[in-house]
């Protein structure tokens, strides 16, 4: 991993080896918390910015809300608190990861403990790694499905979450294949394991509707940016043979920007290479990411 100077620790600033906590921490047994993923990018102008900033933030305090946790830091506090943290690190394109958590203190899960903040950021390339960017990747339904929305609300995105999110990619992974598409408790396509998925197929683009999947942002930047360039995108219930039967598949997600899905169960996906809604889409988002579009400018909160 490629540390960083400093971790951002409940509105101060400690060196990266001395971020630690309590063995018993709240969060650490019983998985109550939230976190969000970031990205920062260097801009084709040379400066830096973090892309969809107060979104993120927005989300990590909805987050927090479902899950009951009182965030003790405002909207605009934890937005700077992000932007301080890459300026004080001197980070110029990075991954950002506030985490919302309860401290040590009591135990039980009646347990009222503080709520802590931290904010790290690191270096991360490549999610599902460079190939898998250029010539998409291999996909396997997995056999854990996602959690209903009356299971684990999958509007938050809580650390406990991912317990089902690693019991799929284990598996696929295990199975020689790159990542695990998840179906919801009907037996619909939801998403990957830590991304959302679209499916084009005679030039319509669908995406399984916010039911039992994390909304994700990088999903409506997609919509949006799909949407302007004059494509029929919809929010709609997606089968797995759909995905046996696509012309493309993609994934989205902050830490895997836009991914080819080249293979699905051992089934190639159109011609086996990433098509060109895809490959569009990468462009245009590494584009707007990079401030390469001034009608975005919006979402970016310069360093
Ligand atoms: N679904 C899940 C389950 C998910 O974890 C993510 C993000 C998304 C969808 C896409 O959301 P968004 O980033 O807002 O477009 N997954 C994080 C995974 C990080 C990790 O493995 O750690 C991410 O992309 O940051």
């Amino acid at each position: 991993m490629d540390k960083s100077d400093w971790i951002w620790m409940d509105g101060k600033f400690v060196p990266w080896a001395e971020a630690n906590v309590h063995v018993l921490t709240h969060t650490l047994h019983y998985g109550l918390g939230t976190f969000e993923g970031i990205r920062c990018y260097k801009l084709v102008d040379g400066r830096s910015a973090i892309f969809r900033l107060p979104e993120h933030v927005r989300r990590l305090r909805d987050s927090a809300h479902i899950l009951g946790i009182e965030i003790p830091f405002s909207q605009e506090e934890l937005v700077e608190a992000c932007l301080e943290t890459l300026r004080r690190n001197r980070l110029d394109e990075c991954y950002v990861r506030p985490l919302v958590y309860l401290g040590d203190g009591e135990m039980g899960l009646a347990a009222t403990n503080a709520v802590r903040v931290a904010i790290a950021a690191w270096r991360w390339g490549a999610y599902l790694g460079d190939e898998g960017k250029q010539k998409g990747i291999t996909a396997k339904i997995s056999s854990f499905h996602r959690l209903h929305s009356n299971t684990l609300m999958s509007k938050a995105k809580t650390v406990g979450n991912y317990v089902n999110s690693i019991l799929a990619s284990q598996e696929a992974r295990s199975g020689g294949f790159g990542e695990a598409l998840m179906l919801d408790t009907e037996g619909f396509v939801a998403e990957g394991s830590g991304e959302n998925l679209f499916v084009v197929r005679d030039g319509v683009v669908r995406t399984p509707g916010a039911h039992s999947i994390l909304p994700g942002i990088t999903r409506d930047t997609a919509m949006r940016l799909l949407r302007e360039s004059g494509l029929d995108v919809r929010e709609e219930r997606v089968t797995r043979d759909d995905l046996y039967i696509a012309d493309e598949i993609f994934l989205t997600g902050t830490a895997v920007e836009v991914t080819p899905v080249r293979e699905v169960d051992r089934r190639r996906v159109g011609d086996g290479s990433p098509g060109p809604v895809t490959t569009r889409m990468q462009k245009r988002y590494d584009e707007v990411v990079r401030g390469g579009d001034p009608k975005h400018a919006s979402w970016l909160s310069h360093l």
